[in-house]
Order: C-alpha cells, then structure tokens, then sequence
C-alpha cells in the first residue's frame, strides 16, 4: 500500500467474541426501539445537542473523504413555517395525483397525507444538503464522488445519534425539493437530500404496528 501522505497509528478497543455476541445484540435490540415519528412536541432542544448530532453525522465515510454534505438548522419559526407552506404545496399536488395509485396503496398503512404540521412544531428542521460538487475560495470546481451514497451514510449517523440523544425525527422527502434550496438560499452546488424534523415526541404519540423483515429476508449466505 502506498503511502505517501502522514499517516498516524489508529487505536481500536476490541472484544472476546463472546463480548462481541452480547455487545452486538444488545446494540441491534437499541437500535430496533427507533421508529419513525410524526407528531412533535414544541419542547425546545438545546442548540448543542443539535451540534453534537450533526458533529457525529458528519463523521460518517464519504467518497475521497470529501464530506460532501452541509446541514441545515431550521429553528426560525418564520422559516420553517415558510417551509411547511412550500411543502405542503407540492406535498397536496403530490397526493392529488402525481403519485401512482399503488404508491398511494403502499403508503395507507403509514397515514401520511399532505399536511406537515410537524415542520411548524418541531423545534429543530435539519436540512440535509448534498454538494453535487465543491466550490474552492475563487469559485473553480472540485469534484465529489459517491454523492447520494456518502449523504445517505451521513443521513444513518444523524438519525442513530438523535435517537442516542433520547430525541425522534422523521425522514421527510417532500418532492421536488427545490424550493428549499431557493428558501434557504443555498448556493447552487448543494441540493436538497432529506427534511429531518427533530425533537420530542408529543405527548402519547403513536406509531405504524409495523413489522422488520425477518433475518432471512435480508441476508444471503456464501459460506
Ligand atoms: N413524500 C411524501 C410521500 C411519502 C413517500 C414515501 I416512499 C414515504 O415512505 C412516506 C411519505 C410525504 O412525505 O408525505
């Protein structure tokens, strides 16, 4: 391996395997209680915790370690009821006929509509931006690689680490997403890739009965 940058000792903690078994379990079991919420508590969150969050999303790996991601922090109620209003315009055309009828179908046992209170009520909106490319300071080009696969990774790691937080959030993916962009003014190398509404549950909200697939649905052995 060619190794022309600095490179410095890396240190990891490792386990018995039958640590590994029990540390391996126990963290799928934690993983497994996150769910998808819609209903929002107006509680603030502090500031720092956001942070936080954002400071683990983005350690997440990316293509030639580009980071090509900015996030977003929507507290501003004027803002993100700007949001909710652009939203719920193209989410209504959306519902009324630009999505297939099976899409409609598959999406009854999750009761979704078109309103999207939560992004007024929430206290924070994080904004996933993806940078199809990267501008350096006398604005020529640079390349990213592996965009939509690295913002995505980045995207696991927000929502692992606001569920960490003891906070829920939703994936919210309102389409065409341009008027984001445009609300938030962001430069034209970034382009929206998810609307994560972050904060407490409401009081007694409740959730899909949905079921995982079962192991055998997801994995292919070649032993
Ligand atoms: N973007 C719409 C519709 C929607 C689509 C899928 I696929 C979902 O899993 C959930 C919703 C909305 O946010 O309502």
């Amino acid at each position: 391996m060619k190794k022309e940058y600095p490179f410095v000792p890396y240190t990891k903690e490792t386990y018995s395997d039958e640590e590994m078994i029990k540390r391996s379990r126990s963290f799928y079991e934690w993983a497994d209680k996150r769910r998808s919420v819609r209903e929002f508590s107006s509680k603030p969150v502090p500031r720092e915790v956001i942070e936080n969050i954002v400071a683990t999303a983005s350690t997440a790996p990316s293509g030639a370690h580009k980071q090509p991601w900015t996030f977003c922090l929507v507290s501003n109620k004027e803002l993100k009821s700007k949001l909710r209003k652009l939203a719920e315009e193209e989410e209504r055309t959306s519902y009324d006929g630009r999505m297939s009828e099976e899409w409609l179908k598959d999406l009854e046992p999750l009761g979704t509509d078109w309103v999207k209170e939560f992004i007024d009520v929430a206290p924070w909106i994080v904004v996933v931006m993806k940078k199809a490319y990267d501008l350096d300071e006398e604005g020529n080009r640079k390349n990213n690689y592996y965009v939509s696969e690295s913002v995505g990774l980045a995207s696991g790691f927000l929502l692992m680490a606001i569920h960490h937080a003891g906070l829920v959030a939703l994936t919210h993916t309102p389409s065409p997403m341009n008027f984001i962009a445009k609300a938030l003014e962001r430069p034209e190398n970034e382009r929206p890739f998810l609307l994560i509404p972050v904060g407490f549950p409401a009081d007694e909200v409740t959730v899909p009965d949905l079921k995982r697939k079962p192991l055998d649905e997801v994995i292919e052995y070649y032993d």
